[in-house]
């Protein structure tokens, strides 16, 4: 009964989607009015995307095609240069564009991934935008945080870009897996299941702090200045999180609450509406606003793919 896993895969990509596209207006703004983000739903025309989108669709494509041969490095390194190729405009981190450009000239990813920022690699939010997708084959928490940061190595060699990677691939299972509206989000589990992956310092603050901040009801700036709204994956995911489990009954919500903490808000908003997305389903998705995503058509097909791929269950 309810939502089926299908419509919960799709309301994964369509939430990145649509996360993705309103909030790509706001990008680097200090923070953002709802009257604002009012304004960009109620207009016609594209939503259109950016990089965040773009390589989730890879992403996910890869792994729908697989099936049980599971994620090849080499092979999605290859397919995301190749997106990059096709589509330079679509706003990539200046990293992520260059790690691609030594991949499309036959450098092998590891030693491009490692060229970046004097060696220490990246440690920006491009391996954690695009991650969602490995949460519907994974077959179990540990699992999916393992392929999380594998297809986050490609780009994110710095330990971590691929826990961003790792948490936000984590929260995308659960909310796909665990979580099903109308039963009730238990944030405190949610939390704990996280910090578990994870075994890091900084990244248990963060979440813990998310908690803090839901107690109190934060709004969208208080919890951005608490928590970040940057570039960078610890200063990115756990604003995503906290959009989710502060509206994680109503994608578009958490996708507004994301935005309206203003910064990376393509990102942020991608990252919180694949959880949210995931958690309740496409068909939870207002149909004015999915009319008006480029990812549509291609997003109903691979979902349909990618529920029925990989490994089941947790
Ligand atoms: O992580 P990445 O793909 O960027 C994703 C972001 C998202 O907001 C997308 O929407 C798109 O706009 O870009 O690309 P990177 O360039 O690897 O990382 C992003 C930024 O993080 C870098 O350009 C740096 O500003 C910063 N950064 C670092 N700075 C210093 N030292 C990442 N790693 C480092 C570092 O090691
Ligand atoms: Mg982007
Ligand atoms: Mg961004």
């Amino acid at each position: 009964a309810g939502v089926t896993r299908e419509d919960k895969v799709l309301g994964l990509l369509l939430g990145t989607a649509l996360g993705d596209a309103l909030g790509a207006s706001f990008e680097g703004r200090h923070a953002v009015t709802a009257r604002t983000v009012d304004a960009v739903e109620r207009a016609d025309g594209t939503l259109v995307h950016t990089d965040d989108t773009a390589l989730t669709m890879v992403l996910a494509e890869h792994l729908a095609a697989r099936d049980h041969a599971g994620l090849d490095e080499d092979v999605l390194a290859g397919e995301f240069a190749a997106a990059w190729q096709k589509e330079p405009w679509r706003g990539y981190g200046p990293g992520a564009a260059q790690v691609f450009e030594l991949i499309g000239r036959g450098m092998p990813w590891q030693r491009a991934a490692v060229s970046l920022f004097g060696g220490a690699g990246s440690y920006g939010n491009g391996g954690a935008m695009r991650v969602a997708p490995v949460a519907a084959v994974g077959t179990g928490p540990h699992h999916v945080a393992e392929l999380g940061r594998r297809t986050a190595s490609i780009t994110h060699a710095h330990e971590d870009g691929q826990h961003g990677a790792e948490v936000q691939a984590l929260a995308a299972y659960l909310a796909l897996e665990r979580e099903s509206a109308p039963r009730v989000l238990d944030i405190d589990q949610f939390r704990h299941d996280l910090t578990r992956v994870v075994r890091c310092r900084a990244w248990h603050e963060k979440l813990d702090r998310v908690s803090e901040l839901v107690r109190t009801g934060a709004d969208p700036r208080h919890a951005a200045h608490s928590l970040g709204n940057d570039v960078t994956a610890l200063g990115s995911v756990p604003m995503a999180v906290m959009s989710f489990v502060s509206n994680p009954d109503d994608p578009v919500a958490a996708i507004r609450y994301a935005i309206g903490g203003g910064g990376d808000t393509d990102t942020i908003g991608a990252m919180a509406g694949a959880l949210a997305g995931a958690r309740n389903g496409a068909s939870t998705l207002p149909e004015h606003l999915v009319a008006r995503l480029e990812v549509g058509d291609h997003a109903r097909e691979v979902a349909g793919k990618l529920a029925t791929a990989g490994h089941r269950g947790g």
